[in-house]
């Protein structure tokens, strides 16, 4: 079996209920397989010259990804739009001359985690779907179904399919690791689930512990409990770390002197959709409330987050907004 007749068939597995659908996560799957090729022993970590919308400086390999990304999606033919990182503005995708009926629109980072390739740590593709044309003024929760992978020692994919995109009666969150060779992916995780409460911590932006006391102190709580650190400074692994080990919790929070960096649309929605499918729980940093019900009004609108095991989440609730 091809790559594409061994993903079709997983999630043919899980009852994905639109062939459309089915047909735009196995191409970000081709996508991701790709990116493995463009990042597998790549040495010169070269500057484009270039910045993103963001500001941010450009690799030539972020472009090439993002390149990566875009060829797959056309190719699908089931995507009229997309957004990413690197290309922040709705961009149409669609083949020519189709009605775009049944079409999905894609929100997505193709590179998460450029600043520490350079050190040969994991990185990762973040990818969200949305039913229809455009991503603005859409929630995370509006999402039909979002993925993430990431490119360790092993290529990995991890989907999450809200209950309402297939006939499996109930969210799920699976992991597929692409074989040795790449010519297939094999399921490796059948069923991520997150467990209420778990002592590991991954604390992003930790620099605002300095001029945010409440962070501070919710840091030292994590300290004087013997929590485990695990944090590599890419979203991906930090959050994935979590699946992996069924418990947890990430932040990334900010301050008035450390403000917060995580894109809604490109990184908090689709992550925060595994999270919430996998039985976790999300909040923004600032009030009480899910990621996924934040609005995407600007393609490159930020915000700090809490993500993991309910209790860990409960916790952060408690020691942020005295909850
Ligand atoms: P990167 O800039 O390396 O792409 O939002 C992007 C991100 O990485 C996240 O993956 C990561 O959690 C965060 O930035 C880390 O930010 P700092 O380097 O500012 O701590």
């Amino acid at each position: 079996m091809t790559r594409i007749e061994t993903l079709t068939k997983i999630l043919e597995d899980y009852k994905v209920k639109d062939a459309n659908l089915l047909k735009a996560l196995v191409y970000l799957g081709e996508g991701s397989h790709k990116i493995t090729h463009l990042l597998e022993n790549y040495i010169s970590h070269t500057y484009a010259g270039t910045q993103n919308q963001s500001g941010d400086e450009q690799l030539h390999l972020d472009i090439d990804c993002d390149n990566a990304i875009f060829e797959a999606i056309r190719e699908s033919g089931v995507f009229s739009i997309a957004a990413s990182e690197e290309t922040p503005v709705e961009t149409d995708v669609s083949p020519e001359g189709d009605d775009q009926e049944g079409f999905f629109s894609l929100g997505f980072d193709p590179l998460d985690g450029s600043s520490i390739i350079d050190a040969n740590f994991s990185v990762g593709s973040i990818f969200g779907i949305w039913e229809g044309k455009g991503v603005l003024n859409r929630t995370g929760r509006e999402q039909v179904a979002s993925a993430v992978t990431l490119y360790g020692p092993r290529t990995t994919l991890c989907i999450a399919l809200p209950s309402k995109s297939t006939d499996y009666g109930k969210d799920v969150v699976f992991e597929v690791t692409l074989t040795k060779d790449g010519s297939m992916w094999e399921v490796s995780r059948d069923q991520i689930t997150i467990k209420a409460e778990g002592k590991v911590f991954a604390p992003g932006n930790l620099r605002a512990s300095n001029d945010n006391e409440k962070y501070n102190a919710l840091i030292k709580h994590w300290i004087s409990e013997r929590y485990t650190l695990r944090y590599t400074g890419g979203m991906v692994p930090d959050v994935y770390h979590i699946f992996a080990k069924s418990k947890g919790v990430f932040t990334n929070v900010s301050s008035e002197k450390a403000k917060a960096k995580l894109r809604l649309l490109y990184e908090v929605a689709p992550m925060g959709l595994i999270v919430e499918c996998a039985g976790g729980l999300t909040t923004h940093e600032a009030h009480d409330g899910s990621v996924l019900d934040e609005k995407i009004d600007h393609l490159d609108r930020r915000l700090g987050v809490c993500f993991g095991s309910s209790e860990e989440v409960a916790l952060y609730k408690k020691f942020m907004f005295g909850n």
